[in-house]
């Protein structure tokens, strides 16, 4: 038997102590999710569709305990919660709405009638990293469970407690029994559990690329479906002839949020020559106004990292009293504290400019011009989110273009939104959640010819 204490990251105190989920129990709840999922996909599509609408009301009438929770176990600042709770109904609103318009299509074929259908494709596990647990687990349940399929949430071990309460939400709701399950447990032991299993159709793994990579050679053993949303090392691309006020007052948000523990952070600051230095110094004030502290306070915009693990991983590439160009304070006490910093003179193919690492550290770059830019922001492994400031349109386009990932904004940081796609290339995953076709990848196309002969 194995158990995880889920500890408060602000404080350090244990708020909850979850038994993980062994690997013959792993095999009953697959078996109880396919009985499940075949009374699901037999419901008429509209049935399915008011069921998850009314999940998504359950939600929304418990957003602030759902924040709450997100608060006390993630470390998030209450009003960043609130929006990753608001995610999930969003989500789950958006998913209904396509249950109804999940349509096969008929082709003209000599010699008969040829239709296709989208099937589901039966049970489907999805598992959750902790840093977004709320966010994360809907963008993989909400399609899958749209799509006609059950869903087997294996959330991260130190932040089970939102997924758990969402699970018993889903009942609530009117949800068949054993449709969404969660299991909380150890990665190598319930999350390689559900990998192996062979009445798993796919699996939606989100975290570290290391881990990815064997998830899915375990995939491709079984011949399953895997979608893979992994790690980033995004670029923010200024240009002289950018707003470069606006890029320094957005850049903080980009890198500070979530304690930089953010898949799509931008932690690579790539600026042109001309306007480095003026970047540098309206930076500073931008860093040091982005408030620090306790993360049920109102105000604050930055918490702390999620575990005292993490913060090793962090000091382990940059201690605390390494030099620094800027650094912010980080509270004292207990909790897993890291100061937000911004590294400058470093080369840029140094570990720190190259790998993820996962905590409220940029390092920023110079470059020459617009090739140079380029060559940079496209120099590692990982192709997630990228950013470019620039005020001439033509620009904006063909360095959109040219850079290798999956997720850009221009003049912004923004990179998610429920309803355009989201992934990453290279390194940093494999396949799309979000978006219009968020529910296909959760299905298998049928073909079926019928002779008129
Ligand atoms: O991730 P893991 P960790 C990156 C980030 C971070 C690093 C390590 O750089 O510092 O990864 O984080 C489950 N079979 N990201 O160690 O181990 C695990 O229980 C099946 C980026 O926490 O990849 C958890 O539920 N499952 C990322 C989930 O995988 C396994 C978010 C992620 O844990 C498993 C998180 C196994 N063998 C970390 N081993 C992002 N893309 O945002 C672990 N798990």
């Amino acid at each position: 038997m194995h158990e995880h204490h889920v500890l408060n990251p602000a404080t350090g105190e244990r708020i909850a102590t979850v038994a993980g989920t062994e690997p013959h129990e792993v095999d009953a709840a697959v078996r109880r999710a396919a009985c499940a999922q075949a009374r699901w996909a037999a419901l008429a599509p509209g049935d399915r569709a008011r069921l998850l609408r009314r999940f998504a009301g359950a939600v929304d009438a418990h957003l602030e305990e759902l924040a709450q929770i997100e608060v006390r176990e993630a470390g998030h600042p209450v009003g960043n919660a609130r929006w990753e709770a608001g995610n999930v109904r969003d989500l789950l609103e958006y998913a209904a709405g396509g249950v109804e318009r999940l349509c096969g299509r008929q082709i003209p074929v000599p010699g008969g009638v040829n239709l296709t259908f989208a099937e589901p494709l039966g049970v489907v596990a999805v598992i959750v990293p902790w840093n977004f647990p709320l966010p994360i687990a809907a963008w993989g349940a909400a399609p899958a469970l749209a799509a006609g399929n059950a869903v087997l949430l294996k959330p991260a071990e130190t932040t089970p407690l939102g997924a758990l309460r969402l699970a018993e939400l889903a009942l609530e709701s009117g949800l068949p029994d054993g449709l969404l399950q969660v299991l909380p447990g150890a990665g190598p032991v319930t999350g390689a559990a559900l990998v192996e299993h062979p009445g798993v159709a796919k699996v939606v793994f989100t975290g570290s690329t290391a881990v990815g990579r064997e998830v899915m050679a375990t995939c491709a053993a079984g011949l399953k479906r895997v979608t893979l949303e992994l790690g980033g090392k995004s670029p923010n691309l200024v240009f002289a002839d950018a707003d470069v006020e606006r890029a320094a007052a957005a850049a903080p948000a980009s890198f500070l949020d979530n304690t930089g523990q953010d898949c799509c952070a931008r932690t690579r600051i790539l600026v042109q020559r001309g306007v480095y230095e003026r970047f540098l110094e309206l930076l500073e004030p931008a860093v040091h106004a982005f408030t620090v502290g306790d993360p049920a306070d109102e105000a604050t915009l930055m918490g702390p990292l999620i575990s005292a693990r993490q913060r090793e991983r962090v000091r382990s590439y940059v201690p605390e009293d390494a030099p620094a160009a800027i650094r912010g304070r980080a509270p004292g006490g207990d909790g897993f504290w890291y100061p937000a910093t911004v590294l400058t003179g470093v080369p840029a193919d140094d570990p720190r400019a190259m790998e993820e690492i996962f905590g409220p550290v940029a390092v920023v770059l110079p470059f020459t011009d617009e090739e140079e830019a380029v060559r940079l922001a496209n120099a590692t492994p990982y192709g997630l989110a990228g950013s470019i400031w620039t005020r001439d349109g033509a620009r904006a386009l063909r360095v959109s273009r040219a850079v290798a990932a999956g997720n850009l904004s221009v003049n912004s940081h923004s990179s998610v939104r429920y309803w355009t796609p989201f992934g990453g290339f290279k390194h940093s995953g494999l396949g799309r959640e979000l978006g219009p076709d968020a529910l296909a990848a959760f299905t298998e196309t049928k073909n079926v010819f019928l002779s008129t002969e």
